[in-house]
């Protein structure tokens, strides 16, 4: 199956935790990473007393099923030494499952496509640099909602 991943990070180097964990995610078992966005700088959504963040897509290949996913980015989540100041707030790696093939799927702790996608600048902006034409499981364009979305003020860093 072909998943979509968001990164983030605005703590403790937030470049090179998102370059260490692409290479992470393609270490993952029955894993690999088909293609990375550029990566973004983008302005705080939430308390703007905050460092500004660097975000990423990442286009991966999995024989993991969702859960084992939602686990294993966890994992890579601890490793990089997770800090989460407060709700909405500064955190040091943040991974999330964006789209999982054309799965709908929706429990405690999962929800798949990611609730968060269509209104998020900082998601689909790099979704889009890797997949122009990319659509949500019921066909709609993702490209539509670029015109709603948030302005987080994006900016690329590097390629
Ligand atoms: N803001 C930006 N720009 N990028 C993020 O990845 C991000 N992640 C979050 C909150 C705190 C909502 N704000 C963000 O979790």
């Amino acid at each position: 199956m072909q998943a979509y991943i968001g990164l983030g990070s605005n703590l403790e180097q937030p470049a090179l935790q998102i370059k260490t964990a692409m290479i992470a995610l393609n270490k993952l078992p029955g894993t690999q990473l088909l293609a990375q966005s550029s990566l973004y700088s983008s302005k705080p959504l939430g308390p703007q007393d905050q460092p500004d963040f660097v975000n990423a897509v990442a286009l991966i290949q999995t024989e993991l099923a969702p859960l084992d996913l939602l686990n294993s980015l966890q994992a890579i989540e601890q490793q990089h030494g997770r800090i989460r100041k407060r709700h909405w707030g500064e955190r040091t790696l943040d991974l999330d499952i964006l789209l999982f093939g054309d799965l709908t799927f929706q429990d405690e702790r999962l929800v798949i496509p990611h609730k968060e996608l269509t209104h998020r600048d900082f998601v689909l902006k790099p979704m889009l640099e890797i997949t122009p034409e990319l659509c949500l499981p019921d066909g709609t364009a993702l490209s539509g909602f670029l015109v709603t979305c948030t302005d987080n003020q994006l900016s690329i860093l590097s390629s």
